[in-house]
């Protein structure tokens, strides 16, 4: 197949809440839609770099660029079949996974299309459903975090998250553990921490964690099994692992003993796949990230967290909890027992409300084939 048209919009999208990370905090997300003409055929992808290079270096800025002069230029024009072939034209480019994600998603979106395929079925997902929690940014009191969680579990969330940073760590989380003593309960610090002041967190190993997400920078799997060595509860590594080789080198010197996938920043949904697949040889459970997605790429973190080796509930919630206005026609909604379903429809599974994507559109470019 070719590639005759790729369209970039960039979008800016109010948040039904602002997020507050050990990054910052946002009331608006950013993305990339890509936009992809084939044969007659239109598929799309997201692309999850955010306005700030917080969570990781890339930024929408940056994939703006990376995708407009190299990753684009280099398929335009160019007969490519299979996800390796792709993979391997846009090999050339050095880094900047969530670019090359959201290219790559388009890619599944129209190798579906073309094929009458669901995503789910060509990754080979076993379940109609997927367990799934939220994730609940840094809120101005232990009380008031309470009280979100509360406002959470009553809508029917059976798994949280909540977001940590230093001074906001133990009291907010025993807060959280006192008031529910039997939830699923995980902490994600986005970096926040260094060896040297890790000890703050070691009263966190008895309150009954699932897990303890991303404590330490992203590029230090040596620190992490240290710090793995000084905690019952499991770490687990987001930021750190953005390839396969990482997940292997992480497993291998204990850095972590659960692993959070997200397509947006190994560089596709092959390589999650790929990830997945070296977790489950190894008993390793995996989860699926969320970044925030549109209903775009929410379609693609439900499709891949369809896979029987995504042991734990996913950071994918239902549409309202992050936009009134979404660009898909598709809303998800949570069923009872905490669960979402994976669309079936051929490629995504899902269709682009135009107008609602011109709404929020700050930037457009079109690049046509010659
Ligand atoms: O660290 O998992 C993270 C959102 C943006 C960037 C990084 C992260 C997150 C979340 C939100 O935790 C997950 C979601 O999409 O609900
Ligand atoms: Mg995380």
């Amino acid at each position: 197949m070719k590639f005759d048209r790729v369209n970039l919009h960039h979008l800016r999208m109010t948040l039904q809440t602002p997020f507050e990370t050990s990054f910052g905090s946002i009331d608006t997300r950013d993305c990339i839609l890509v936009e992809v003409f084939s044969d007659g055929l239109v598929a799309y992808g997201e692309c999850a770099a955010d306005r700030d290079p917080g969570y990781s270096y890339e930024c929408s800025a940056t994939a703006w660029i990376i995708l407009k002069d190299f990753l684009i230029p280099a398929l335009l024009d160019q007969e490519f079949d299979s996800p390796t072939q792709f993979d391997q034209r846009i090999g050339f480019v050095r880094g900047n996974p969530m670019a090359k994600a959201g290219l790559e998603m388009a890619f599944w979106d129209l190798v579906g299309k073309r094929s009458g395929k669901s995503l789910r079925e060509m990754l080979g997902g076993t379940r109609d459903r997927v367990a799934v929690g939220v994730s609940i940014g840094i809120q101005d009191s232990p009380h008031s975090l309470v009280e979100t969680v509360g406002d959470y579990l009553d809508q029917g969330y059976g798994r949280v998250k909540i977001k940590i940073k230093p001074g906001r760590d133990v009291t907010d989380t025993q807060a959280v553990r006192e008031k529910f003593p039997d939830l699923p309960l995980q902490v994600d610090a986005n970096s926040a921490y260094t060896l040297e002041n890790s000890s703050a967190l070691l009263p966190l190993d008895t309150l009954d964690l699932l897990l303890i997400e991303q404590p330490l920078a992203e590029d230090d799997l040596w620190d992490h099994s240290r710090l793995q060595a000084q905690f019952k509860t499991a770490l687990c590594l987001d930021e750190s692992i953005l390839s396969k080789r990482h997940a292997r080198q992480a497993l291998e010197m204990d850095a972590c003993r659960v692993i959070n996938i997200k397509a947006g920043r190994v560089g596709g949904i092959g390589q999650a796949r790929a990830i997945h697949d070296l977790c489950q040889e190894q008993g390793i459970p995996v989860w699926c990230g969320g970044m925030l997605e549109t209903g775009v790429g929410r379609a693609a973190n439900l499709a891949l967290a369809s896979l029987p080796n995504f042991k734990l509930p996913g950071d994918i919630s239902a549409t309202d909890r992050y936009y009134a206005q979404d660009i898909t026609q598709e809303r998800f909604t949570l069923n009872q027992g905490s669960t979402i379903n994976v669309p079936d429809s051929p490629g995504l599974g899902i269709t682009i409300d135009m107008d609602a994507v011109k709404n929020v559109t700050i930037q457009h470019v079109s690049l046509p084939a010659k």
